[in-house]
């Protein structure tokens, strides 16, 4: 079974590079803005997730800069199930001004949220 799911795994990052999509072309400065807003968000998640790879697509097609955070690195998984309260990836932190930080399971929603961040950058 894992070796199944690492050879499937393989192959939707062989399609992914294959067809990548093209990413937005916005000015500058909105383009600047959005990576102000874009800074304070991370992406937690896994290389070969199709979940994340189609989170990380979607990001893709909207010029978004978003840090990636592996969960197989560092103490990054622990982070994730004590702060957001699920191993599940993907899962998108918004970190507030206040310190208090957002944690966003569910690729499709986490993918209408960026795309309505990105919107209102245009
Ligand atoms: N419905 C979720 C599915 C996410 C999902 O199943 N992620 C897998 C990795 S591909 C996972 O984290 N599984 C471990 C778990 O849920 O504990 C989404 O669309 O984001």
């Amino acid at each position: 079974m894992a070796v199944i799911r690492f050879i499937l795994g393989r192959l939707i990052l062989l399609f992914n590079f294959i067809f990548s999509p093209k990413s937005v072309q916005r000015d500058s400065d909105s383009q600047q803005k959005l990576d102000q807003t874009t800074d304070s968000f991370s992406l937690y998640q896994l290389n070969a997730c199709p979940f994340c790879v189609k989170v990380r697509r979607a990001m893709k097609r909207q010029g978004l800069n978003i840090k990636l955070v592996d969960i197989k690195q560092d103490d990054n998984l622990q982070h994730l199930i004590e702060s957001g309260g699920k191993r599940t990836v993907p899962c998108l932190r918004i970190d507030n001004q206040d310190g208090s930080s957002q944690w966003m399971y569910e690729s499709s929603a986490i993918i209408k949220y960026l795309d309505d961040v990105a919107a209102k950058a245009a």
